[in-house]
């Protein structure tokens, strides 16, 4: 565990809620698909004085003295996301997953323009046009779904909407969705529609920079993707982009969107990309994927119902009905059994998404735990367990205080 001598002794109030989160994280069983454990090297860059830095601009064209430095790091983050995901153009300077997004947008419509993207509440982002987002504000969103009979993108049906509307910019990359995406299909739509490609690959960067996954990045005009997700990095993203599109990239993350980039988030990103690079990582991707397929089809032998049957990747949306809860319900009742995951929509929900019908569950943090498939068949137990019990605080202090022993057989990398 890094030291934290300072933040201790100078300001215990700010510590103490760092200590409670802390604990939190060595005592719960973390499913939310969204959500991992960086290393302690990850962790350290993020605390270095590279954050005392201002960089607006680019390497070798910057707009503040003194850069030779970030200069250097932000190099070293660029070429080692290029050969991750064979990438001609990197731009790493985004703060997070939806200033990204908008960037995107921003280099290559303009407002109005119409943009084809997949439903929020059939596994979609908010950025992919939801109504109450920047992006279904400034943007035409059409947008399209998943099959109910089969929970996933239904490329025909595609096909049919783009020809349809031609739209100026197709999105594809999902946040709840767990099967493969037919990416060279959306690339033939989209120049069949004299469209843009623009994949959002937050969620499976990670298996898609093991190689364990289709990697659109060599086939699509552009890319975006966070780090912080199955790519096990800083909060934080990046954009990538065929070279003939760098320019125009570069222009709207900066000036255009932001200002200064973080710089010791830069150089977290650089040391996760690292990482990422080496054999250990595939091994772990690998494990993320095997373990999200045994706790699905544990839930399956349970009479659980999944979107699409399954999953390919790391997640999986279940539908919470036949237990006779809805997803918010199910997400207080595993909380109080120290079991954290995050409520979902499925698709065509009858249910408000507040209260929706689903949970989504992943297994990126609890591969990085070091668990396996022998865990994974335990924490769909207790996970079923809680859900039938779910008023009965007796068993649910009873699976807390097991899931507890548990993580602390796993502890944490960081902490
Ligand atoms: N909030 C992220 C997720 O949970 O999938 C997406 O931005």
């Amino acid at each position: 565990m890094l030291s934290y001598k300072n933040l201790s002794s100078q300001d215990p109030e700010v510590f103490s809620s760092v200590e409670k989160e802390m604990k939190r994280q060595s005592e719960e069983m973390e499913l939310i698909a969204s959500e991992n454990y960086v290393s302690k090297a990850v962790l350290e860059a993020m605390g270095t004085v590279l954050t005392n830095k201002y960089s607006e601009g680019y390497p070798g064209h910057r707009y503040y003295g003194g850069n030779q430095v970030i200069d250097e790091v932000e190099n070293i983050a660029i070429e080692r996301a290029k050969k991750l995901f064979s990438a001609e153009h990197v731009n790493v300077q985004p703060l997070s997953g939806s200033p990204a997004n908008a960037a995107v947008y921003f280099a290559f419509i303009k407002p109005g323009d119409k943009v084809l993207g997949l439903r929020l509440d059939h596994g979609g982002h908010l950025s992919h046009g939801h109504p109450i987002n920047f992006s279904g504000m400034l943007y035409n969103f059409v947008q399209y779904e998943v099959d109910i009979d089969t929970g996933r993108v239904n490329m025909e049906k595609v096909r049919e909407i783009a020809l349809r509307e031609k739209p100026k910019m197709i999105v594809a990359g999902y946040s709840a969705y767990s099967r493969e995406i037919e990416w060279q299909k959306f690339k033939d739509i989209a120049d069949e529609v004299g469209a843009y490609s623009f994949a959002d690959i937050a969620h499976t960067a990670g298996l898609i920079a093991a190689g364990l996954m289709n990697n659109p990045v060599p086939i699509f005009d552009v890319v975006s993707t966070t780090i912080h997700k199955t790519l096990r990095g800083p909060r934080g993203a990046m954009i990538m982009c065929q070279e003939k599109y760098a320019k125009q990239v570069d222009r709207a993350v900066f000036p255009g969107m932001q200002g200064g980039p973080h710089d010791h988030i830069q150089a977290a990103k650089a040391v996760a990309f690292g990482e990422a690079l080496k054999p250990e990582f595939k091994e772990y991707a690998k494990q993320v994927m095997a373990n999200a397929k045994t706790l699905a089809q544990e839930f399956l032998n349970m009479g659980y119902k999944i979107v699409s049957g399954g999953t390919d990747n790391h997640l999986m949306v279940v539908d919470m009905t036949s237990k006779g809860l809805n997803g918010r319900e199910a997400e207080d009742v595993l909380n109080k059994a120290g079991i954290s995951v995050s409520r979902s929509t499925i698709p065509n929900d009858p249910n408000p998404p507040m209260k929706p019908s689903g949970v989504r569950f992943g297994t990126p943090a609890i591969t990085t735990r070091g668990m396996k498939e022998a865990e994974i068949k335990q924490i769909a137990k207790w996970v079923n367990e809680a859900l039938e019990n779910k008023k009965n605080e007796e068993i649910l202090g009873r699976i807390k205080k097991e899931v507890k022993d548990m993580c602390l057989d796993f502890p944490i990398p960081s902490i």
